[in-house]
């Protein structure tokens, strides 16, 4: 089906988007890699009278790699996380998830920040942003706020985001030491939304957890950042008992409901399974 009528904008400035939205941003919606915007559209479940397309705006164009962090700009696609030297070496959560985001056809389109804006409780990212407490960039013509990704999402595609309001950047923050981890996806078919996943990162300091963070795809009404879980790691040495605890405890922290994917004690399970399984991961890496 075709989407409905709409009217175009294509700024090249970030300063000439932030200006359209504050006049349209009622009746507009953002265009990035248009993965999840327009199948919506076409669909009818959104009907913008504006759609304010963000591809010439260079700018947002980048994923650096620095002192502070991790920067993913808004026009940062899937795969440019996915081929990163830098973002595998020492990011190795977010290129976990970037290789498993639908399939290569949408990840060369697709971009985290689109992602995270559509707020889908099956989508990969927002499960790594909530674990690795990521912050976002927001800005309007009124100024800029950053809002942490655990308090981005109010709901199943609603986000605390003003009609004026962009996007411009998710940011990892950098913590001490090398940084472990990885994201776990269960799919019934290659490309596929989540049954489940997992995303786990954590830091060592003398062979103790000095940082952790667990958080869970499509197993609630949005995405779940497992603290329990997580505090049960902190300032412990990685062995199998703790890893098999703290991932009972994330099973327990989950809240799946049954539906075509599987039954809610079959996604707890997968919880349990991965949690430990990332875990287990972390500690093989770490005596290579
Ligand atoms: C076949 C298929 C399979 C898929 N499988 C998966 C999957 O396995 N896992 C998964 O996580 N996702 C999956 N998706 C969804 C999609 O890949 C993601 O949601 C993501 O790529 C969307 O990013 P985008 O840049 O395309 O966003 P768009 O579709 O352009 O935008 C999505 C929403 O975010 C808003 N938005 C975008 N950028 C900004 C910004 N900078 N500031 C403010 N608002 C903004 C838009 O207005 C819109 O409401 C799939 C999609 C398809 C078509």
């Amino acid at each position: 089906m075709y989407p409905p009528r709409f009217d175009y904008a294509v700024p090249t400035t970030l300063q000439e988007a932030l200006d359209i939205l504050s006049r349209r941003g009622d009746e507009a919606k953002v265009l990035a890699g248009g993965q999840s915007l327009i199948p919506l559209m076409k669909l009818r479940f959104a009907q913008p009278a504006w759609l304010l397309d963000i591809n010439r705006v260079t700018e947002l164009e980048f994923v650096r790699d620095g002192p502070d962090g991790l920067s993913v700009g808004a026009l940062a696609r899937h795969r440019h996380l996915e081929r990163s030297e830098a973002v595998r070496a020492r990011y190795p959560t977010v290129a976990a998830c970037a290789s498993q985001v639908a399939d290569p056809l949408v990840r060369n389109l697709g971009t985290l920040v689109g992602s995270l804006c559509h707020a889908d409780p099956q989508g990969d990212w927002g499960a790594v942003a909530v674990a690795m407490d990521a912050q976002l960039m927001i800005r309007s013509l009124r100024g800029h706020r950053i809002v942490p990704a655990t308090e981005f999402f109010l709901g199943p595609l609603t986000t605390v985001l003003q009609p004026d309001e962009l996007v411009t950047e998710a940011r990892f923050p950098a913590v001490p030491g090398r940084m472990f981890g990885t994201y776990l996806k269960l799919e019934r078919k290659v490309g596929d939304f989540a049954t489940v996943g997992v995303a786990v990162f954590l830091t060592l300091s003398d062979g103790r957890v000095a940082r952790a963070g667990i958080g869970l795809t499509a197993v609630g009404p949005m995405y779940v950042k497992a603290r329990g879980a997580e505090s049960l790691l902190l300032g412990q040495a990685l062995t199998d008992e703790l890893a098999a605890e703290v991932a009972r405890k994330a099973a327990e922290e989950a809240d799946p409901a049954s539906d075509h994917r599987g039954s809610a004690h079959y996604k707890r399970q997968v919880v349990r399974v991965f949690v430990q399984r990332a875990l287990r991961h972390a500690m093989v890496i770490k005596a290579a």
